[in-house]
């Protein structure tokens, strides 16, 4: 059975377990950044927890497509007090969406239990920066940055780049020092991938198992659903969102971050259910 050691806390993903998504970025594309108040962020995040998420992913750097890189110090103005916030009056695990390595250190020091880094460790000093805070770590794929990632992706064959991708960031961290343990992986939906791309991720994500780590699904509200429901705006993705991360659960992933976390709470407790029905072989 897989725990992870998250700081002051551990948690077990046996069962599939809920990432609630808290965006601190003015920016954000699916809440419109809705939440850059302390405040209002702390309430979302008790919100979160009250319909059953686990973790809670606060992230201060916008990535969707196009989106402008922030500054260092913008992003940490706009992460830390979120995060000192939430360790001092919510009891969750906080997974700091950053790939600045002072942003992993410094939310390290204030509570977080988890390191979100969808560009898996490759800036300056993150390697070092992840591996000091001894937290588990999510190593996510994206092809390109997020300002140009979705103009042209291109791959030979999406699963085989995308596995190997993937290992090659794993043999990194463990030369870092960072324990096989602790390491979560995500072939990052939607990031520089063509809708064929994240279909076809999708359709064999249980290849994904052969790395043999903890796997991360992240759909929510992505422009892929909105592309398969011939356009659908981001409001309107939340039943086609919940179908393909029940595929992907039922392909292996143990972790759903989501924007959605009662409805994806409420899907979970029907796939598991089912799971228990057919392991007591009624
Ligand atoms: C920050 N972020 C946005 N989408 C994501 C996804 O699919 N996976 C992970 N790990 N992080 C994401």
């Amino acid at each position: 059975m897989t725990i992870l050691h998250c700081g002051s806390r551990t948690i077990s993903l046996q069962m599939p377990v809920v990432m609630g998504v808290l965006n601190v970025t003015p920016d954000s594309f699916s809440d419109g950044g809705r939440y850059t108040q302390r405040d209002a962020a702390l309430r979302q995040a008790e919100a979160m927890l009250a319909e059953g998420a686990q973790i809670i992913d606060v992230g201060a750097e916008s990535t969707r497509p196009g989106a402008k890189p922030v500054t260092v110090a913008e992003e940490l103005d706009r992460l830390l007090p979120v995060v000192e916030a939430i360790a001092a009056n919510v009891d969750v695990i906080i997974s700091v969406d950053t790939s600045t390595p002072q942003a992993m250190t410094e939310a390290a020091r204030l509570g977080a239990g988890l390191i979100n880094d969808v560009r898996a460790l490759r800036r300056e000093g993150a390697m070092a920066a992840a591996a000091s805070t001894g937290l588990p770590v999510c190593l996510m794929h994206m092809q390109g940055e997020p300002d140009a990632m979705q103009v042209a992706p291109s791959y030979q064959h999406i699963v085989a780049e995308v596995s190997a991708f993937l290992q090659e960031r794993i043999e990194a961290c463990l030369r870092a020092g960072i324990r096989r343990e602790q390491l979560i992986c995500d072939p990052g939906f939607g990031f520089g991938k063509s809708l064929a791309h994240n279909l076809r991720l999708l359709a064999q994500f249980d290849e994904l198992q052969a790395l043999a780590l903890p796997l991360l699904v992240g759909v929510s509200r992505k422009s892929m659903l909105g592309q398969v429901l011939n356009g659908a705006p981001v409001m309107a993705r939340q039943a086609a969102g919940l179908s393909a991360m029940l595929l992907a659960v039922d392909r292996g992933a143990r972790i759903v971050r989501t924007h959605d976390v009662a409805p994806t709470v409420e899907a979970l407790m029907l796939w598991q259910a089912q799971k228990n029905y057919q392991k007591d072989d009624v």
